[in-house]
């Protein structure tokens, strides 16, 4: 069973890192886009045309079920992806976890990139899973990338803006971009005493595994880990192995 992840880069590899734990039987192609990173800034049309061409490329190459371990490609492109590619593929997405942070706190940031701070589906979330909480959405500029290059001074850098710019009396940060959870020890010692952070990456892992209990299909993989940098076969970057998620999947990539 090959399971195909498609983020712009290293955002995809705390989700996938969940689901080798999980199931270390299941294969993984991870299609990163290198090329095309980073997906936040860009137009909404581009990226649901290059989160459809990744996902029908995957599926070409024998992926059965498509995740989209990135919340920018999912509040953006996942009912395209799901339209095209059709019901016999099931396509996981993700979206930041407001819902158990909202019933922990009263004050909640949503730290994202711009384009899901500002798109309806954000919006949404909150409208139903705010609980009368607080909550705001503060747009990280730069944090993503500087995580995909592995630069410790713009991550520092960016991660202090993004508290700079978080109310003071928050006390529960959502991780809304898939990225951040990679330096989520920095984010934790740059924020205040007591601030709580959530992801959503182990729970998308777990929906991931539902969805393919529910196909029914017996054939489990050989936990081949491919990789593929926009379309071509490929190896993880080499800042990869500056997180531990990179590490677990880099000595599994053959
Ligand atoms: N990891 C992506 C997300 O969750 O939104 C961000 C991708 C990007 O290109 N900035």
């Amino acid at each position: 069973m090959i399971v195909a992840l498609i983020d712009s880069g290293l955002g995809m590899l705390p989700t996938s890192a969940w689901l080798r734990r999980l199931r270390p039987d299941l294969d993984l192609l991870l299609c990163l886009d290198p090329e095309g990173a980073p997906w936040g800034p860009k137009p909404r049309d581009w990226v649901i045309t290059r989160v459809v061409e990744a996902a029908e490329r995957a599926v070409g190459l024998g992926a059965e079920v498509v995740v989209l371990p990135c919340n920018t490609a999912s509040v953006t492109a996942l009912e395209h992806v799901r339209e095209r590619l059709g019901p016999g593929v099931p396509v996981v997405g993700t979206v930041p976890a407001i819902k158990p942070a909202a019933a922990a706190s009263r004050s909640v940031a949503i730290w994202a990139t711009a384009a899901t701070t500002a798109s309806d589906y954000q919006a949404d979330l909150i409208a139903r899973f705010g609980n009368g909480a607080t909550v705001v959405g503060v747009p990280c500029h730069g944090l993503a990338d500087a995580i995909d290059l592995g630069d410790p001074a713009r991550v520092s850098a960016a991660i202090a803006d993004a508290v700079a710019r978080t109310p003071a009396d928050c006390d529960a940060v959502v991780l809304g971009c898939t990225h951040y959870p990679l330096v989520e020890t920095e984010i934790v010692a740059t924020l205040p005493a007591g601030v709580r952070l959530f992801d959503s990456a182990e729970a998308v892992a777990a929906q991931t595994l539902r969805r393919i209990d529910a196909l029914g299909r017996t054939g489990a993989g050989t936990g081949a880990v491919s990789v593929l940098l926009s379309g071509i076969p490929g190896e993880l970057p080499a800042s990869a192995l500056d997180y531990e998620a990179g590490r677990l999947l880099g000595a599994a990539h053959r």
